[in-house]
């Protein structure tokens, strides 16, 4: 449009073009003639340009440059040192409070302890968050076409519809099944006097546990042992009892006959899944589907068969997403499902809809409706699409677009049990499931190239990779590694197999290392292996336990595929620190700080404990026929699940 065509919109009392005041003004003598009334106008008029065009500069720099959240994150949101998360850091300012938010929000899960000043970094950091968040959906948004925004939009909600018709379709109740004697649960005492009395002793510390939670907590999901009260995490949501579904298995292998049937007629009576809040699908899968799988594997009860269907029927809304990747976070009662906030562009987690596959396939078997199969198979169909970058499964993936969010690859937390549940399903398959076992050996091999290194002094850990820079770090939770590359070995590629049995043996080294060079010899939620330390926690927020099972998981395995009685003897230092340090009159708790010269308690007896630390602890005491590895397959809460190899068809190899 010409610049004069605008002028008579402003009225000019001189009745002159704009071109010629403007002419006039720049002749100097114009301006003069004009009147001071038209000149002022004119002034007006380019001062009004001048700060519409400052206006759109300013808003071009938020919504339009590249990075623009990460420039007013670093620019707005600059708080001072104290205030700034205490959880890991990573190179970018954005990445930086998403890593924050991960850590904290683990934390607050898991009952860890946190800070005094951790009310205010919550606070700050979600601010942060959010305003960081809403900048880049804006960005990602601003970037397409309305027609595409309109496409997007009718396709998802026509996806989600019709996902959900299917799944409302009448669920045909439970068709008769042949329970199957359990192999390997006769509980023979073993024949040396010393390890007898070890596994009592064992015994003893899951009666102290169970007993304390019936005490204190029954009913609630866990115990809080020092005030001697229950205690929820929001994890759950508000279903209950975890700590008795989680503990089920573990009080039947130890022929805690009475404890097993009151546990029993709890589910029986009040187990409910009609909940009106949101669970975490993950926790809820490993630890209720899993639990109440186990116990019928081991029990034949129906009930627990039932139960687990129900639940897996209400799990499945999650699973209504675009890409069919689930989503984290799931309301029971509505079926309405998000991800967590602070996850990478609203991803999903790899570790977290990478750990249904096993409980899932079960469901369908006892169930006799595919749908469960179909779900748990559709995901690996969507990550047998993608790029991976080196090989690697980056640890954010989002559900709407079906594609990875930020590069970060882990076999701890966001990463671990996605490895895990590949190997296991090749194995729990009666190894016909070729396409797990391809994508578990390939993924190996890229960890092993990208992420696995030797400290000076020759430990071997597994670092954690970051867009291609790797933190020297290692989380508790990583050490479950060593269990899972011994058990992979056999069916490692030619020539392999030894190679990652001594892999699995140098991960456990490494993780007693851990242990050993803490005051309270259990070893910290992460270690490190940079600036001159290696295997010891440098950051306070870093220094905790919660009664986590990975290392003697690790010792399990190693000691069931090797027989060296290093995991036998480093399994009872385990134990003794345990009752050292962790028991107290109400139960076990957690610790805040294992450098510590005195116990700080966190004052949470963490129902994975029961589940895990002691089944692990009791089998490492037991003989080699209690649950032969041959039979069982353990979830990664360490429920048990049979092999499934009713039909031997192979799962093919496909293109990727
Ligand atoms: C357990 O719930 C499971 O082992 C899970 O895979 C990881 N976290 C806890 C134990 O540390």
């Amino acid at each position: 449009m010409p610049v004069g065509g605008l002028l008579p919109l402003f009225g000019s009392p001189a009745g002159g073009s704009l071109g010629g005041g403007l002419g006039g003004g720049l002749g100097g003598g114009g301006r003069k003639g004009s009147g001071p009334a038209a000149l002022r106008l004119t002034e007006k008029f380019v001062l009004l340009l001048v700060f519409s065009a400052f206006i759109t500069l300013c808003f071009g720099a938020i919504f339009f440059l590249p990075d623009s959240s990460k420039l007013l994150s670093g620019v707005l949101f600059h708080s001072s040192p104290a205030l700034q998360p205490a959880a890991d850091h990573k190179p970018g300012p954005g990445a930086r409070a998403e890593d924050a938010a991960e850590g904290r929000a683990r934390r607050r899960e898991e009952g860890a302890p946190g800070d005094p000043a951790a009310a205010v970094e919550d606070n700050l950091a979600r601010i942060r968050e959010n305003h960081e968040r809403a900048l880049r959906e804006a960005k990602e948004t601003l970037q397409k076409l309305p027609e595409e925004i309109q496409r997007d939009i009718l396709l998802e909600k026509e996806k989600v519809a019709q996902d959900q018709l299917r799944d409302k379709a009448p669920f045909r109740g439970l068709p008769p099944v042949d329970f199957v004697p359990p192999i390997g649960v006769e509980n023979r005492e073993p024949a040396d006097a010393a390890i007898r009395e070890k596994r009592a002793k064992i015994k003893e510390m899951m009666k102290h546990a169970w007993n304390n939670y019936k005490g204190y907590a029954w009913g609630l999901n866990e115990l809080k042992p020092i005030s001697k009260e229950g205690h929820s995490s929001s994890l759950f949501g508000n279903i209950k009892g975890a700590t008795i579904v989680d503990a089920l298995d573990t009080l039947f292998i130890m022929e805690m006959k009475n404890e097993f049937e009151e546990a029993k007629s709890w589910i029986e009576e009040n187990l409910d899944f009609n909940v009106n809040a949101e669970i975490s699908v993950f926790e809820v899968n490993i630890r209720f589907v899993g639990g109440l799988l186990s116990a019928y594997y081991l029990s034949g009860e129906e009930i627990f068969r039932k139960k687990a269907v129900e639940l897996g029927v209400k799990l499945l809304p999650a699973f209504h997403t675009p890409s069919g990747i689930p989503w984290a976070l799931l309301n029971m009662k509505s079926g309405i499902g998000r991800n967590w906030p602070w996850a990478s562009g609203g991803s999903s987690i790899l570790a977290e809809f990478g750990t249904l596959h096993l409980e899932f396939m079960h469901l369908s078997h006892l169930s006799g409706n595919p749908i469960f199969a179909e779900k748990v198979m559709n995901i690996r169909t969507v990550l047998n699409k993608l790029e991976k970058p080196q090989g690697l499964y980056p640890n954010y993936l989002n559900p709407n677009s079906g594609q990875w969010g930020q590069h970060h690859v882990s076999v701890g937390g966001l990463g671990d049990s996605f490895y895990e549940y590949l190997l296991k399903a090749w194995l729990m398959s009666g190894k016909t499931d070729l396409e797990a076992k391809k994508m578990y050996f390939d993924a190996v091999q890229a960890i092993e190239t990208h992420l696995i290194r030797k400290s000076s002094s020759g430990l071997t850990y597994i670092a954690e990779w970051k867009g291609g820079l790797l933190e020297h770090k290692m989380g508790h939770l990583t050490c479950f590694a060593g269990g899972m590359f011994a058990l992979g070995a056999d069916g490692a590629p030619e020539g392999l197999a030894q190679h990652y049995l001594e892999l699995g043996a140098e991960i456990a080294r490494t993780c007693h290392e851990s242990y050993n060079r803490t005051f309270m010899k259990l070893g910290p939620e992460a270690f490190r292996f940079d600036g001159g330390v290696e295997a010891i926690a440098t950051r306070q927020n870093e220094k905790y336990y919660i009664l986590r099972p990975e290392v003697i998981e690790t010792y399990m395995y190693m000691w069931r595929l090797t027989h060296d009685p290093k995991y036998r003897k480093w399994a009872w230092e385990a134990v003794e620190a345990l009752e050292s340090h962790c028991r107290v009159n109400g139960g076990y708790s957690g610790l805040r700080d294992v450098y510590l010269l005195h116990e700080s308690y966190d004052d949470v007896q963490q129902s994975f404990f029961l589940a895990e630390t002691l089944k692990y602890l009791y089998l490492i005491f037991s003989d080699d026929d209690l649950l032969p590895l041959e039979h069982w397959i353990f979830n990664t809460e360490a429920h048990l699940l049979p092999i499934l190899s009713t039909d031997k068809k192979e799962v093919e190899l496909k293109e990727e």
